[in-house]
């Protein structure tokens, strides 16, 4: 028999509390029940939410295996030691940090090892596809550092490097940042550390976006070239909801003490867990297979609403994502949003670089592929896909009863039960 204690036990949980119990089914239809195109979601697996639902929850465990401020934590050691070692062989790093709760606690501890209050940082714009993170002016980062900020090229939409050359030798910041939320190109690291050398300036890639990407090999890998790398664990790679640090050993002491104790207290084993568990799932041939088919698919999906008159900017996408201007079919980002939405298609409208409109209604959709191609779409579907996101954005309706909005859904339907994110179990249970 199974102890339940080991995981999540939904019935006790049901039998107890049926109102939380209902969410969690409810959440669950809507996954099951709708295309996801949020780029920065993913369906993690049974194993990964195992861990996570897990009595590694209950243990404090501030410092790192083997020298902790608490006793009895023989057990978590072996958790995060297995979860730093995979980590740094995943990606060929010389040096992990597994703890940070999310990408925005990453990039604090990233802050805190390197930068004072009111010293430089050189980042992409948030409307070019930065990152709140970056030195915007609402987050701490703009706050308490001296935010610059480079963009995209008018023309190419893809980052302006002689831009970010020229802002480094007249700034001379401390760090030189690249990544952010919507960049559907591939960065070119090379150019930015000879930038960052030429400067003498720390090269910090944020890839919470791809980095599921570099870890199937589907892109190239920016930890070669960076001093450190921030990401996500639960986009692309598929992981829990949580974050991570890789960098090179000179920085390895500098990231540990910025984690814990200066940013984070304890750390969150059960979660520590989940991410060892996804960094061997994403070691696999599989994972790999996976990743090659999120591009694939990614720009197929581009490609298909760019010839339906919602053009794609850059002309198309190397990764996961594509970012698109709604101008010419005069729709704008939240009209988008909603009309999707009430057709069964969860996407989020998105800043265009150079965009007219206010940020919270905005020119743009973005799309990924992630959760679709999870659930075993591929070229064909992204077509389909593409033409119900035409519909439902040009014809439709926020009415979820509107006429297109129930023609839509039935047929996003109709994908779903193909393709089902988390199959329901078979008689035996499996
Ligand atoms: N919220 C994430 C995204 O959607 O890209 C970034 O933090």
């Amino acid at each position: 028999m199974t102890d339940t204690f080991y995981g999540s036990d939904f019935r006790a949980l049901e039998a107890f509390d049926p109102d939380i119990a209902g969410v969690l089914l409810s959440e669950l239809d809507r996954l099951r029940g709708g295309l996801q195109l949020i780029a920065s979601e993913n369906f993690s697996s049974p194993e990964v939410l195992t861990a996570l639902g897990s009595t590694l929850s209950n243990k404090y465990a501030e410092g790192y295996p083997g020298r902790r401020y608490y006793g009895g934590c023989s057990e978590v050691d072996k958790a995060e030691q297995i979860a730093i070692d995979r980590c740094r062989q995943l990606f060929g790093a010389d040096h992990a940090n597994v703890q940070p709760h999310s990408g925005a606690s990453a990039n604090q501890a990233v802050y805190g090892a390197f930068l004072k209050p009111g010293e430089t940082l050189l980042a992409m714009s948030l409307p070019h596809g930065g990152h709140l993170t970056h030195g915007t002016k609402v987050s701490f980062s703009g706050k308490w550092f001296t935010a610059v900020h480079y963009g995209v090229d008018r023309e190419t939409e893809n980052i302006d490097y002689d831009q970010v050359e020229k802002l480094a030798r007249e700034h001379r910041p401390k760090i030189i940042l690249a990544g952010g939320s919507a960049i559907p190109r591939t960065i070119d690291f090379a150019r930015f550390r000879a930038i960052a050398d030429e400067v003498g300036a720390i090269f910090w890639v944020d890839a919470a976006h791809f980095i599921g990407l570099v870890a199937g090999g589907a892109i190239e890998s920016p930890v070669p070239y960076a001093d450190v790398v921030s990401f996500t664990t639960h986009k692309v790679l598929r992981g829990p909801r949580s974050g991570a640090i890789v960098c090179t050993a000179e920085h390895a002491t500098a990231i540990d003490k910025a984690v814990f104790p200066m940013m984070q207290g304890g750390p969150q084993m059960h979660s520590i867990a989940a991410k060892a568990v996804n960094f061997k799932e994403c070691a696999t041939a599989e994972y790999r297979d996976y990743a090659r088919r999120v591009v694939a698919n990614a720009a197929v999906l581009a490609t298909e609403l760019g010839t339906r008159g919602i053009r794609p900017t850059t002309g198309g996408t190397d990764t996961h994502l594509s970012l698109h201007d709604l101008q010419g079919v005069g729709v704008t980002g939240a009209d988008a949003e909603s009309r999707a939405d009430a057709a069964g298609i969860t996407l989020n409208k998105n800043a265009i670089p150079f965009d007219p409109q206010k940020p919270n209604v905005a020119s743009g959709i973005r799309v990924g592929t992630p959760c679709v191609t999870t659930q075993g779409m591929g070229e064909d579907e992204m077509r389909t896909i593409a033409e119900l996101i035409h519909r439902a954005v040009t014809k439709g309706d926020a009415d979820p009863e509107h006429p297109v909005s129930r023609e839509v859904r039935a047929t996003v339907s109709d994908l779903v039960a193909r393709f089902p994110a988390y199959a329901r179990p078979d008689a035996n249970g499996r």
